[in-house]
């Protein structure tokens, strides 16, 4: 109610004139609470005892400074009120957040629990017992983060592969709100992304959660980039694409937690941000958040005595997305900063909500991403009466059961390659015969959906997305197409062959359409082709820049 009707007060020295003699400003208890009101109907009132005569005499220069340095006096008391509320409401989050009163999993986060032997966070009458008679409930993993920790695979996360006991135990909603208390406290924001799926766990509204904090940008995973790949192109890539997407950062680093490439530089840049604020490390479910943070101590540690000390109990990492439950904290700074392990968040949009838990790690790539290219020349043949066509017009992919691209336009010396998992197989038939050979094959040559549960629960390829992809130049990719938590392909309108330089094409050939089908709340993201393998640094194009794109445009590191 006081907020309500203070809000006019900005404006209230302007107003407090002869020419508007419709506000009445009324001190109740001038330290505390004053109103501002306005007269209904008073404009007509105005007018008529003007015009009759009867119009207050105008205030004197002192009356005037008077109001005026009343109504500023009523703007302090307002601000200092909204202050005092904002700040208690802040405490209150963050005080419901980072409640350290309940004692979770070291592993997973998840708060310690007797009763469920199926559900996460869950550890034995007399183990907790005697953990809590001796002050070390810290110390207790529970009995999910065990079994994950010995390769089972066991989510607890809605969606088709939820929690095998049919508990959903966190949603993506509920992820969100463990993380909102973020922008209302100063942090480091540490923000990761699988370069496999670089779209897909990109988080575009990171800024929702973390407010106006400063963020560090993390590129994960990168030793699963073809060899010879030159990380000066990828790192220009990474940048072009994220100053595109307006996110602001202050750096950006190529790591990997398997080979700790780039660690130490986002440690040092982490001991340089940091300024006695936490720090949050963010992103989407399975980009490997848990794993860099054991890397990242790992590296610490060689240095920093706490950080070797936290080592002991580092929250788990597995290949299920959903593995960290609940914020982990961490001592790893000598400075006393905390450090954050946090849930992923889970995108309705990847792959891995719609696929049932047991096939969850077919999608993890696990070894060195090794391009598999189709055009005219590898397609196999079908039969003597189907001989093969000029080009890859009328044929359809099919990447396990779960992406579907028919071929509508394309040059015949088009080629497709496709950066995944392995696990993942590849398979080229003719457009006709599509649809009864994907209703056939199911399950069986077409996996995952690989058993009879998953088929079961299996809604099919519903979402179909007609693409359009023109390009300027037949020597460079035209572009990639990228499968939200799966993978992308990359499609080149005439494929390099060593020595040879690609024939010049009249200009209705510049354009390639496909239409890709994929289960309905999956995402497809048409982008610049990432520019990976040995071949990536000969085409691979650095745009020019201004001097003020030079200066403002994040670094990167490795
Ligand atoms: N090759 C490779 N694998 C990685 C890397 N980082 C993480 N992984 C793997 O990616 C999977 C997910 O790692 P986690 O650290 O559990 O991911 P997370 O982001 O903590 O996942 P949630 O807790 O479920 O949100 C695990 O199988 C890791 O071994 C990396 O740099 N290289
Ligand atoms: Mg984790």
């Amino acid at each position: 109610m006081a907020l309500r009707a203070l809000s006019t007060f900005p404006s209230l020295p302007h107003r407090l004139t002869r020419r508007e003699p419709t506000l009445t400003v009324t001190h109740r208890n001038p330290a505390t609470l004053i109103f501002c009101k306005s007269i209904a109907g008073s404009d007509s009132a105005v007018s008529l005892s003007e015009r009759d005569g009867f119009a207050a005499a105008a205030p004197t220069p002192g009356e005037r400074f008077l109001e005026n340095q009343r109504a500023h006096d009523a703007q302090k008391v307002v601000k200092r009120e909204l202050k005092i509320e904002k700040k208690k409401k802040k405490d209150d989050v963050v005080r419901k957040v980072v409640d350290t009163s309940v004692s979770c999993c070291y592993g997973c986060g998840a708060p310690l629990q007797t009763s469920d032997v199926d559900s996460p966070g869950f550890v034995d009458m007399v183990t907790y017992d005697l953990k809590k008679k001796h002050h070390q409930l810290r110390t207790i993993i529970c009995g999910r983060c065990q079994l994950l920790s010995h390769g089972h695979m066991i989510t607890a996360v809605g969606g088709n592969g939820g929690y095998p006991g049919g508990k959903q135990f966190v949603s993506a909603d509920e992820l969100r709100e463990k993380l909102s208390h973020l922008r209302h406290e100063k942090a480091l924001i540490v923000k990761l992304v699988d370069i496999v799926d670089f779209n897909g766990s990109f988080l575009a509204r990171v800024r929702d959660l973390v407010g106006a904090n400063p963020i560090i940008l993390v590129i994960t995973k990168i030793d699963l980039l073809p060899k010879g790949t030159d990380m000066n192109c990828v790192g220009d890539w990474v940048v072009e694409v994220t100053t595109r997407k307006k996110l602001n950062v202050l750096s950006v680093h190529l790591t990997s937690s398997k080979s700790l490439d780039g660690v130490s530089g986002v440690a040092s840049e982490i001991q340089k941000e940091k300024k006695g604020r936490d720090v949050y490390i963010l992103g989407a479910a399975n980009v490997g958040k848990s794993a860099f943070i054991n890397a990242l101590l790992k590296t610490m540690a060689e240095r920093d005595p706490v950080a070797a000390a936290a080592q002991k109990y580092k929250p788990i990492q597995s290949a299920v997305p959903g593995t960290t439950l609940g914020p982990i904290q961490i001592n790893a700074f000598l400075g006393g900063e905390k450090l954050y392990d946090t849930p992923g968040v889970h995108l309705h949009h990847r792959q891995a909500a719609v696929v049932h838990s047991d096939d969850l790690p077919s999608l993890a790539p696990q070894n060195r991403l090794r391009g598999q290219s189709f055009d005219i020349s590898s397609l196999p043949t079908f039969s003597s009466s189907d001989p093969k066509g000029e080009s890859l017009i009328g044929y359809t992919f099919f990447w396990g059961g779960l992406v579907r691209i028919d071929i509508l336009k394309a040059l015949p010396e088009t080629c497709f390659t496709f950066y995944g998992p392995k696990a993942l197989d590849i398979h080229v038939v003719p457009t006709k015969t599509a649809n009864d050979y994907y209703q056939k094959e199911l399950g069986v040559l077409l996996k995952p959906p690989s058993g009879k549960d998953q088929m079961q629960d299996w809604k099919g390829l519903q979402s179909h997305r007609l693409l359009r992809i023109e390009f300027n130049d037949a020597k460079r990719p035209a572009s990639d197409v990228a499968i939200s938590g799966l993978g992308w392909i990359s499609i080149e309108p005439i494929r390099r062959t060593q020595g040879t330089e690609p024939r010049n094409i009249d200009d209705a050939e510049h354009e390639i359409r496909v239409c890709v089908s994929v289960p309905k709340p999956v995402e497809v993201f048409i982008r610049p082709t990432l520019p990976i393998g040995a071949s990536g640094s000969e085409w691979y194009q650095y745009r020019d820049l201004t001097d003020k794109e030079e200066e403002t445009r994040p670094k990167w590191y490795l």
